[in-house]
Parts: C-alpha cells; structure tokens; sequence
C-alpha cells in the first residue's frame, strides 16, 4: 500500500515536471503548429510568443525577426522588429531537426543563427553569419533579440535561458544600447524581483553594432531593479558601440544592484569608441559587482579608455558615492591581451568620476595582463580620478601594478598565439616556461576550455590551465632542441 501510495506520488511528481517542448525549423513544410519537428513553427516568434512552449527547440539555420515588405525600402517598424521575449521561455538552437533530447544536439555543427540582416544584403559566412560589424550593410533590425517588459513576471528573469544560438547583425539607432539582445527594463517596473537574471550559455554575439553601447549584449537596470544573469561560455566576437562596451555593456544606476555571472568567456575583436572595447562596467549610485571568471580578452580596441575593460563610478547627480555603491567587477582567472586603447588602459581602465574615496573599483586575482597597447597613458591599468578600493592579487601584470598589489607575480607570461574552438570560444596558452605556470593555489576545478586544474604542481593564471600533454610536448620540444 506504502509502495503504492509513493509510486503515485511518484507519478504526480514527474507529471508536474513535464513541460512543452515547441520546435521550430525554418525549413519544416508540415502544419507550422510547432507540435513537432515534421510540423515545427517555420518563425521563432510564434513559438517565443505561444505561452504553452515552456521549451523552445530550433533547428539549424537563419531566423530573423521580419521579412520587410520591400527590401529596398526598410520602413522604421520593420527595423524596430525584434525577436521579443515577452514571458520566460528556454530557447535552446543547435538541433538538425530530428533529435528526441536537448543533449543531443550540437550548436557548433548546426548553427542556428537569429540574424538582424532583414534586408538580406550583408556580407555573411557559409552560416548565414555577419561575421564582423562591418559587414553590416542597409537597413538591420535595431535589436536582433529584446526583452519586453510589462507583465507580470520578468520575461528575462531567472526562468529564461538562452542556449546555443549565435545572434549577428543587429544595428541599434537612436542611441538604443543592445545591438543583439537588450534587457533594458522601464525605469518604472511594474513587479517585482530580478529583471534581468536570464541565463545564457553557449551564445555567440557576433558582428552586431549599437549607436550606444553595448554591441552585442547590453543589461541595464535603473530605479532599484535587480540584475544577476549567469552567463556561460558565452562569446563576443567583432561586435562595436558607438559609446562604450563593444561586446557587452552592463550599467546600473539609482539603486539598483546587478550581479551575475561571467565564466569560460571569449570578447574577441570588438569595438567602442568612448571606453571599453570588450566590456563597459558602469554604476551611478549603485552597485554593479559582477562576477568574471576563466575569460579571455583579446584583440578588443577603443578610440578612448580601456581597450578590453572600462569600469565608471559616479554618484546619482554628482553627489556622494555610498559605502556600498561601486563599479566592482571580481576578476578570477582572467586573461587580458592583445587589447588597444587610443587614450590608455590598453587593458583596463578604471575611472572614479568623483574621487569618492569609499567607492569600490574591483578584485582582479590571479590574472595576466600582458601585451597590451596604448596610444597614450598606459598600456595596462589605468586610473582615473582615484583612489578607489581595489585589489590585485597574485596576478602578472606588464607595466605598473596599481596600488594594493598583493603577491605580484614578476617575469613573463609568455603567451602563445590566440587559438580558437568551437567548443570554448579563443584562448591563449601560458608559455610552459613563463611566469603563469603554477604560479598560484587553485580556485576552480576547471579552466576555460573545461579542461581540469590543477595540472602540474599548482594552478596556472589566466584563463587556462596547461595540459599534462601540453606541458609534456614543449618539454619534448626543448629536449630535441638541445639534443
Ligand atoms: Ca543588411
Ligand atoms: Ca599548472
């Protein structure tokens, strides 16, 4: 009877967890009701927009959110079509079209692609991908994909993931920040709770462009909103802002607190002419702390501050800065190279607008900072306007260490070239006999390739572990060489 009593309970259990799956697939020619692969929904947004699809599957190939009537003439609500997530959905890509689980799917062999390219004429690769800003041509979609707020629960919140999509060829206007996907919730939130919590994973924004800021990503909260979105192995590769932020802008102001999660990241190539060319951290009377973790910044560039990261604090209106408040990004296992600045912190730039002494400016531990360049100021760190509380523990930095260095490891890196997989986004191995090699206690069980730590006698900074082979194979390499 017992036995019987849990196998029902049992029962009602799963049933509760059951959920539906929605397929989508440009190329399905069944009933377009989204009830299966054969009848899959040809448009995505019928099935974001259906609030019986708790789970979206979307087969490989090129969805954007309008077809204009006229291609030659773009009118403005077609360019303001986006892809809206108007109520919390998992929108998972990378599927061929005939697969039974999410696991087996493959985003790396099948693309699937949310393009801004309405008009039809970019410049795009084999996948249907802008693959950089500059081949944007014509008239885009303001924002490929946007949260669209006015429920009663965040269409952006926790419940929301975003899995295995590449979004391209965005192009705001109006000084809109976001250029792929914007969670920008009204100053005025009509509910309550975490408004810009979604998680990502295995996102690709590339070739995507903003007159404001933010090219590929932008998450901002004003007036006491929350934000703590859970990023992971997420890439930002030749995106641009017309402001700050190339790849990623996340800003708070009036209260709010954004946290979030950053981890196994790639910012590649990108762009902005104010600040920030990968990332742009900002807080004005609030707290933006998030959290960066097994990232790689390369080969991101500004006109101004901060080839690979800015961070800004101010007060609301030039006023004070609380205790609690601060631009604060905690930097772990992050390596930073390759960036340009024109006007200094070719890798980071950290700028306290009032001099506020209590305002906080970052944790940056076991990080390498190397082979970074500036036009003018300097090639690594930056300051303006301090001090701020900030600290740089166990970290190789070239050029100077701002204050608060602690356990500073000296000599060089030895970085080898960028190396770049579908499966982890781009990377660049520490020298086996450079200063990053064991040079630190562990952290993490893993590196940003997913590749176990520690290897060898301790942990590596940076974002990468050396491999057992890899360690092995340069050994090799110096023994024939001096045999
Ligand atoms: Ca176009
Ligand atoms: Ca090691």
């Amino acid at each position: 009877m017992f036995t019987r009593l849990m196998l029902a309970v049992l029962a009602w259990l799963l049933s509760s967890l059951a959920f539906a799956v929605c397929y989508v697939d440009v190329d399905a020619g069944g009933a377009n009701g989204g009830t299966s692969w054969a009848d899959a929904y040809v448009d995505l947004q019928s099935a974001m927009t259906n609030a019986d699809c708790d789970e979206v599957w979307i087969a490989e190939g090129v969805y954007k959110p309008v077809v204009p009537a006229d291609a030659q003439n773009v009118t403005p609500a077609e360019r303001a079509t986006s892809f809206e997530l108007v109520r919390p959905v998992r929108l998972y890509g990378g599927f061929s079209g005939d697969e039974t689980d999410v696991d087996q799917r493959d985003p790396a062999a099948h693309v699937t692609v949310l393009s801004g390219d309405i008009d039809d004429n970019d410049t795009v690769d084999s996948r249907g991908v802008t693959a950089h800003f500059s081949d944007i041509v014509g008239s885009n979609t303001t924002h490929v994909l946007r949260a669209v707020f006015g429920g009663v629960a965040s269409p952006a919140g926790p419940d929301t993931l975003i899995d295995g999509l590449t979004v391209t060829a965005g192009t705001t206007v109006n000084f809109q920040p976001g250029g792929g996907f914007q969670c920008y919730p009204p100053s005025v939130v009509l509910f309550a709770g975490p408004v810009c919590s979604f998680r990502m994973s295995r996102v690709i924004f590339q070739g995507n462009r903003s007159s404001d800021a933010g090219g590929g990503l932008a998450v901002v909260v004003l007036t006491s909103g929350v934000a703590n979105p859970d990023l992971v192995n997420v890439r930002f590769i030749g995106n641009r802002a017309v402001s700050s932020g190339g790849g990623l802008f996340l800003r708070a102001s009036s209260g709010s607190v954004l946290t979030g999660s950053i981890s196994r990241a790639t910012f590649r190539g990108n762009e902005a002419g104010d600040e920030g060319g990968g990332l742009s951290l900002r807080a004005s009377g609030a707290f933006a702390a998030p959290e960066i973790t097994n990232t790689t910044f390369f080969g991101n560039s500004t006109s101004g501050f901060g080839g690979a990261i800015a961070t800004y604090v101010s007060g609301e209106t030039g006023g004070t800065i609380p205790e609690t408040s601060g631009a604060e990004p905690y930097l772990t296992n992050v390596t930073v190279s390759g960036n340009h600045a024109e006007s200094g912190g070719g890798a980071i730039s950290i700028q306290n607008f009032n001099s506020e002494t209590l305002a906080r400016g970052g944790v940056f531990n076991r990080m390498i900072i190397w082979g970074n360049t500036a036009t003018s100021g300097p090639a690594g760190f930056q300051f303006r306007n301090d001090p701020l509380r900030m600290t740089v523990t166990n970290s190789v930095v070239q050029g100077s260490c701002p204050n608060n260095c602690y356990e500073a490891v000296s000599g060089d890196p030895m970085l080898g070239p960028p190396q770049s997989s579908p499966a982890f986004g781009t990377v660049l191995l520490p020298g086996a006999n450079g200063a990053a090699v064991d040079a630190a206690s562990c952290i993490f069980a893993n590196d940003q390739r997913g590749q176990p730590r520690p290897s060898g006698v301790s942990c590596d900074l940076g974002a990468v572990e050396l491999t057992p082979q890899e360690l092995q194979e340069v050994f090799k390499d110096r023994f024939q060489a001096e045999g």
